[in-house]
């Protein structure tokens, strides 16, 4: 990542104070080189320079959060915390230069300086603190939150080491740590004095006090401390910053003296690094949860420091604890920071000394909770075993939570015996578990899917329940993403067109972009769209080249697969297909005519054999193709390594054909749809998830939806779904099949991948690739002819930009705000 290219002699050490906004940006830059980095402002290197400029944004970035906070204090907000185990938010300099409106002048001071702002730009390297789609909705939201001048804060960890590096040797994937730390940190502000200390292990004591009350309290419990680290989040161009404050684990002082004094010198370190592990690492785990004790120490470690911030702001305010809920709302990302709402309970009643009932109304009134997953390997679940020797006092709590809660239920219910044990917050078989999502729903006041179909989901089965129970707390918030990263930054050059035709309004307010409509007809304007959208292919088209050493064809149609790697995702299902183009370019010269460009990208966890076989499968299918004289230009595979943030704004701009194909039913939302929409790639997917209600906006006859639908699904499982049946009547499926499983795209190892066709053929095709291969084949046929007419084309592609307008995190986050969490803009 680092250069050694250093910029011209122009450079000098800071000068008289500055009047214009670009020359004073030089002179702080010049500044910080010299006294933050200790390097010679004469030759700063390309790395230098960005961290210098960095630093330079930090400063402009503290002045406003620290004018924001005061605003916040001043009139006395309800305050929103937005709990998550990830944040992605990817890298933070030209959002950061857009959002302070500094584009102009970083690249007039850079320029000045001998550097080009895109080269310093590429030296950022991105924090990777999630996995994913949730991880990269909780940093859209932070984003749109701080545009809409939210009192809000987000809390999360700092793990040392995100999600990894994903590399692609011999087509496999290996994992490499990702040290995004190893560069030091711009962005970031560590408060080393700002700390808590989080209680693990111990016994609890229980005793009568003076007063006659029973008491808890937690004995030989581990102390391992939390330290904030801060990153600013500011908002578009009003002047108004969020603090996203992420925990670092550090070992406790007394723990370290006492070792000390007992001359155990290595016994004290190795303490040390035994307890900042808890923060090492990010768990790369996408949908499936690993359940080891460092996670759910994890996710402690986030609940019981941010509780802690939390109540230590409120009692600043001296009001009493009833006042709680009215004046903050605690929103759970996901079951992973359910455990807050125990956490919560056990500070009212234990240190507190509320009576159970009123913490418990203060409890209800505060939480919120957002599910993202319908997957039932997915719902969260912990050994009761665990929990009970990690936090003792916590797992008294859910039982007497539970305990009043099955009480209630057994009286609304009286006919229905068997709710109990559905809805009970333990599960009882041979083994005890804790169910994180009936915690987080009997806590909360809202529970909230993240489409509408989603929602449905919710409510129609898997928490069926409990939607009987609390009708009332059930509802929707479908996602959105920010238009400032995910158009504006990514796509430069689009977002210039369109403002120039519609103005900068739509920034802000992406429902504007309807005004774009007018101009579908105009043929200047169709033009210039697709000459933009060439422009970011041929870009694309370079990267490919210089990293995969592949040439692809801009002109082609670019059909892009990029996310986690996820059997229910079915990039199966598109290799497949691949593979049947393959073969019909192979035995019918001519029969195909739109030559296309396959590109693929995502990562695999770690322990997920089949995901990481797919990958090589998609490789080895790749080299095949590739290699092959008689396909040419027809036909290009491409996997592009290490998915991220920072790849995915290269890719979604230059996309023809944006692949959505989940089967109907589990994917909850996604958002990946929704970037590739708005920058004007036309979607082929299923009725699943956010897809249908992209439908809904841009038209049926602007997308290609195929498949079963949902309940289409659940009944083709329940009356015994023969995938064996679609492999015989259909012999194009059974030749692309028969050739993998043969070993054709494994010479020498013919049976490589026969047990991902296994999978199809005799382990039941849990996710249906089978049921829909054919409807898939003739959707992408349509898509193909549709290619074929370039001005065609060009209108479906503005007319899905022109009415993505819905889809903006702004949207969701002021649905948020006003349904669920009672606050306005400051
Ligand atoms: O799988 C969902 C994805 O569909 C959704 O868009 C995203 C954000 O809501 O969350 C994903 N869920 C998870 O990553 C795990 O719950």
């Amino acid at each position: 990542m680092t250069s050694q290219n250093s910029g011209n002699r122009k450079s000098r050490l800071p000068e008289a104070p500055a009047t214009r906004p670009a020359e004073s940006l030089k002179q702080d830059i010049l500044r910080h080189v010299l006294y933050s980095l200790g390097r010679d402002t004469e030759r700063p290197d390309r790395q230098t320079v960005f961290r210098a400029l960095a630093l330079s944004l930090r400063d402009r970035l503290v002045e406003k959060w620290i004018a924001s906070q005061r605003d916040i204090y001043s009139r006395s907000s309800k305050r929103v915390y937005y709990l998550s185990l990830e944040f992605l938010p990817g890298p933070f300099l030209r959002e950061n230069l857009i959002a302070l409106g500094l584009e102009n002048e970083a690249r007039e001071a850079l320029t000045d300086m001998g550097f080009g702002l895109d080269d310093v730009a590429d030296e950022e390297y991105e924090p990777g603190l999630g996995n994913g789609g949730l991880g990269r909705l909780a940093s859209c939201y932070l984003d749109s939150m701080a545009t809409l001048r939210l009192p809000a804060y987000g809390y999360g960890i700092h793990y040392a080491y995100g999600i990894f590096y994903q590399l692609i040797k011999e087509g496999r994937q290996v994992e490499r740590a990702d040290n995004w730390l190893r560069g030091g940190t711009h962005w970031e502000f560590e408060r080393s004095h700002y700390v808590h200390p989080v209680r693990f292990y111990g016994q609890v004591r229980e005793w009568v006090d003076e007063q006659g009350r029973l008491r808890h309290s937690l004995e030989n419990a581990t102390t391992v401390m939390a330290m904030a680290c801060d990153m600013f989040i500011p908002g578009h161009k009003n002047d108004y910053v969020l603090n996203m404050r992420l925990w670092a684990a550090k070992t406790s002082r007394e723990f370290e003296f006492s070792f000390f004094n007992t001359g155990d010198y290595i016994g004290a370190v190795e303490e040390k690094i035994r307890d900042e592990n808890i923060s090492m690492v990010l768990y790369p785990n996408d949908e499936a949860p690993e359940g080891k004790e460092l996670r759910l120490k994890q996710q402690f470690f986030l609940v019981s420091a941010t509780i802690q911030d939390i109540v230590r702001r409120f009692r600043k305010k001296g009001i009493a604890w009833d006042q709680l809920p009215r004046k903050n709302v605690i929103h759970l990302n996901e079951t992973h920071p359910a455990v807050a709402i125990p956490e919560l309970m056990r500070i009212l009643v234990d240190e507190e000394l509320l009576t159970w009932e009123e913490a418990w109304y203060i409890c209800v009134r505060t939480f919120a909770y957002t599910n993202h997953t319908v997957l039932p390997e997915a719902l969260e679940v912990w050994p009761e075993d665990l929990f009970r020797r990690l936090l003792p006092r916590h797992l008294q709590i859910i039982h007497e939570i539970n305990r009043r809660f099955l009480h209630d239920v057994r009286r609304q219910f009286p006919n229905d015996p068997n709710i109990l044990g559905r809805v009970s917050l333990v599960h009882e078989g041979e083994s005890r578990w804790v169910r994180m999502s009936h915690l987080a729903i009997v806590g909360s006041f809202s529970v909230n899917g993240v489409s509408a179909h989603h929602s449905e989901i919710l409510k129609e089965s898997v928490f069926h329940d409990f939607y009987k129970i609390f009708p009332e707390r059930f509802n929707n918030k479908t996602n959105g993403i920010t238009p400032r990263r995910w158009l504006r930054q990514c796509n430069p050059t689009l977002a210039w067109l369109i403002t120039e035709h519609i103005g900068p309004e739509w920034l802000t307010d992406l429902a504007q972009l309807k005004k774009l409509e007018p101009y579908v007809n105009s043929e200047g304007f169709h033009r210039a769209w697709m000459e933009v959208r060439l422009r970011n292919k041929h870009k694309l088209a370079e990267y490919i080249r210089d990293k995969n050493g592949i040439t692809v064809m801009p002109e082609s149609l670019f059909d892009v697969h990029v996310k986690r790697f996820h059997e229910y995702k079915r990039q199966l299902l598109n290799v497949l297909h691949v593979i049947a183009l393959y073969n019909r370019i192979r035995s019918s010269p001519g029969s195909v005519t739109v030559p296309r460009t396959y590109i693929f990208g995502g990562k695999a966890a770690p322990g997920y054999y089949m995901a990481k076989h797919i990958i090589r499968l998609i490789n080895s299918v790749a080299y095949t193709i590739n290699t092959d004289p008689r396909v040419g230009d027809l036909l290009k595979v491409v996997f592009l390594q290490n998915y991220c943030v920072t790849l995915a704004e290269r890719i979604i701009p230059a996309t023809d054909l944006s692949e959505q194909i989940s089967t109907a039913g589990m994917e909850a939302s996604g958002t990946g749809n929704m970037k590739f929409a708005l920058n004007g790639a036309i979607t082929i997917g299923t009725h699943d998830g956010a897809n249908i209600e992209i439908m809904e906006h841009v038209g049926n006859e602007n997308l290609f939806l195929f498949g079963l639908l949902s309940h289409e699904v659940n009944e083709m499982r329940s009356q015994g779904y023969n995938p064996r049946l679609f492999y015989e009547r259909d012999s194009e499926l059974r030749e692309v099949l028969d050739m993998i499983a043969g070993g054709f795209f494994s010479p020498s190892e013919p049976h490589l991948f026969r047990d991902v066709v296994e999978s199809l053929l005799n382990h039941g095709d849990r996710y249906m690739v089978l049921a829909d291969f054919r409807s898939y084949v003739y959707r992408q046929q349509d898509a193909a002819n549709a290619f074929m007419d370039q001005a065609a084309w060009a209108r479906m592609s503005m007319l899905n930009t022109s009415r993505m307008g819905f889809f903006s995190s702004d949207r969701a986050v002021d649905e948020y705000a006003k349904d669920i969490w009672g606050v306005s803009g400051v």
